[in-house]
């Protein structure tokens, strides 16, 4: 029911980030830039200085680039696809001029660098790839006599990569024609814009950010839930500061039925007998082929206390209600245990390298689906919006990882690295925190976290995150050694990468069931109150590549390696074992075969440590896992109360 006192906000003394999802709704226009732009290399770096940005057109050559896509497997030209440093992106829009609307021009992503200039003016410029960037550009939109004007958007892009981005890199240069960018990661570090473009309007006074989160849920006997408390903020911005405005909240469940409102723009909603968000293929909820339940919040914005004019309308069609919590050996999602298994994947096809495409989308959470598998981390950088939403919708847990991959050498613990590190952080958090998907934040990928470095570092980057993580678990993802770790005593799990029998013991599969045994136990006993998850465990494969006895590369190998560390696995699970077991998921690396740098070890440029091919089709230890994954979910799994 309306609450009779409605509230009023005072405009103009809220700031927040705002990274909302630009969707169309009564009060949004969106209109979508992706296409073919106008595109070329500036291998001299002088496109600034010659003021390409304010010419009709880029100087000649030029070539057609898709957007959204990586610049570099577009063409043949292999300058183009290891070019390093700066490359111009233009095109010409028509923007409606309309009275009483700002328009904003939204970056999803491109990577790393970018500068945006709006008909010869600079809008917008964003350092870091993975994470969306806007401008408003209404005050650089021409007046004309038409209705509307035309916009030219041109945009300068370079990926390159120093000890003080996320991740880091160092640019050697050897000779006039010979340089190279050392990439202390194994993933192609793809460039351009690789995500979609998007010019979106909203009313002058407009809804900035909505933050929403399930606070508890309360159950029956049966645990049935009976209610839940769901904790909302609603942040207003907007031209006219000393306006008085006044919101409403209404969550609509799937029929459109109002189940709770309220008027205040930060407050609670109760909403009785709900029904809860679950993450798939547990015994108690449902196989990752259907769908999690999702209400819809729906935020109006009124022009004031009295009137019924509209200003703004915004729409989160993902609400899921559910709890997340963690003790010393389990991962509980609305009380229940749950384990990861699933894999992890990369942002990574054929042609259009780390470019959003809704074609593989859909293939990835099919192939989730054929998998059993209930969750993946955004390795090694957040992913596109659209992952999440997908994400949500099947109930496919992700633990949201930053792009700090690579932090393995002293002087990349910076205070300038560690400032970045916070902001993007801050970007990953306000864009995904409304995702019921995301289970977790993942803050780094083996980081050097055996250096005395690293300990100050992860100790800042743990109290920092804390109060922002939205009842996440935070944590990162280790490859140091049990006695060598000096961070992840500041976070909330142990996740640890482990490779015996790929890139130690080669070919020595009888070896890894007792390595793996040590190795969780080792982790145990130093932190006996935290959950430990395999957060990758993996084994080159060239598919079509056989041998009995398998041999390392070959699809038996893969098939033995995955098989040999599942009984240890087993053997501490909290799943099988919900006493004593403390061992709460796996996760094997990687979904799909994807690009990295060329060497010696990859063979035609990419790991090749999919189940499935580069182009989705499965390798023999697919169906190994799947068939694992069949019998996990089989698992019955029991409620724990809140003590
Ligand atoms: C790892 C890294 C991952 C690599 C993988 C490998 O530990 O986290 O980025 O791709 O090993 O295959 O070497």
């Amino acid at each position: 029911m309306l609450r009779a006192s409605l509230f009023l906000l005072m405009l103009g003394c809220i700031s927040s980030h705002g990274l909302l999802y630009p969707h169309e709704t009564e009060t949004r226009q969106v209109k979508s830039l992706d296409g073919l732009w106008h595109f070329r290399l500036d291998e001299h770096a002088v496109g600034e200085s010659e003021r390409w940005f304010a010419l009709p057109e880029l100087p000649e050559p030029t070539i057609f680039m898709p957007v959204p896509a990586s610049f570099n497997d577009i063409t043949q030209n292999i300058t183009i696809h290891r070019h390093i440093g700066w490359v111009w992106y233009a095109r010409d829009v028509f923007v409606p001029k309309t009275a009483g609307l700002r328009w904003v021009l939204r970056f999803q992503a491109a990577h790393y660098e970018s500068r945006v200039w709006v008909n010869g003016q600079s809008a917008v410029n964003h350092s870091g790839g993975h994470l969306p960037f806007e401008g408003d550009i209404t005050p650089f939109i021409k007046n004309s006599n038409d209705v509307s004007s035309k916009v030219r958007i041109v945009v300068a892009v370079n990926n390159t990569l120093t000890p003080t981005t996320l991740p880091p890199g160092e640019l050697h240069i050897y000779s006039s024609t010979y340089r190279e960018l050392e990439t202390p990661f194994d993933f192609f570090n793809y460039a351009g814009i690789d995500r979609s473009v998007l010019l979106y309007s909203t009313s002058t006074t407009y809804i900035q950010d909505i933050t929403i989160d399930t606070q508890s849920i309360d159950y029956d006997a049966q645990h049935t839930a009976t209610s839940a408390t769901l904790t909302y903020s609603i942040t207003i911005a907007g031209s006219n500061s000393h306006n008085a405005v006044r919101v409403l909240i209404e969550l609509l469940d799937t029929e459109g039925v109002v189940v709770a409102n309220n008027t205040d723009s930060r407050s609670v909603l109760i909403v009785n007998k709900p029904n809860l968000w679950q993450p798939c293929g547990m015994n108690h909820t449902h196989p990752c082929t259907e769908h999690s339940y999702l209400y819809t919040l729906q935020v109006t914005l009124y022009n004031d206390a009295s009137s019924r004019e509209i200003l703004d309308i915004y729409r989160i069609n993902h609400i899921g209600i559910r709890t997340i919590r963690l003790t010393d050996s389990k991962f509980l999602v609305n009380e229940r245990l749950f384990y990861f298994h699933g894999a992890n994947a990369h942002e990574d096809s054929d042609i259009r390298g780390k470019g959003f495409d809704n074609v593989i989308l859909a293939k990835h959470f099919n192939l989730y689906g054929w998998l059993h598998g209930n969750a993946f981390r955004t390795s090694h950088y957040p992913y596109a919006d659209e992952f999440y939403h997908m994400a949500d919708r099947f109930g496919i847990a992700i633990i949201g990882e930053t792009p700090a991959v690579g932090l393995t050498k002293a002087h990349y613990f910076s205070p300038e690295t560690l400032a970045h590190h916070k902001q993007v952080i801050t970007e990953m958090i306000s864009r995904d925190r409304n995702h019921p998907s995301v289970l977790m934040w993942s803050l780094a990928n083996e980081p050097g976290s055996g250096l005395p470095e690293a300990k100050d570092y992860f100790s800042a980057i743990a109290n920092f995150t804390r109060p922002l993580a939205a009842g996440r678990p935070i944590t990162y993802v280790i490859s140091a050694s049990h006695n060598s770790d000096l961070g992840i005593q500041f976070f909330d799990m142990v996740c640890i990468n482990r490779y015996f029998g790929w890139y130690s013991q080669f070919g020595r599969i009888d070896q890894i069931p007792d390595l793996v045994t040590q190795e969780l136990a080792a982790w145990r006993q130093r932190f006996p109150t935290k959950p430990i998850l395999m957060s990758e465990y993996g084994a080159d494969t060239v598919p079509g590549l056989h041998s009995d006895p398998s041999m390392m590369f070959t699809e038996e190998y893969q098939k033995d390696y995955y098989l040999a560390y599942h009984s240890s696995f087993d053997n501490v699970s909290s799943l099988i074992h919900p006493t004593t077991g403390f061992f709460v998921g796996e996760l094997p690396w990687n979904m799909f075969d994807f690009a990295t740098d060329q060497s010696t070890i990859r063979v035609g440029g990419l790991n090749r440590k999919g189940l499935f091919t580069r182009q989705r089709q499965p390798k023999a230890a697919a169906f190994v896992i799947k068939y694992r994954y069949e019998q996990l979910e089989a698992v019955p799994t029991s409620y724990e109360r809140v003590p």
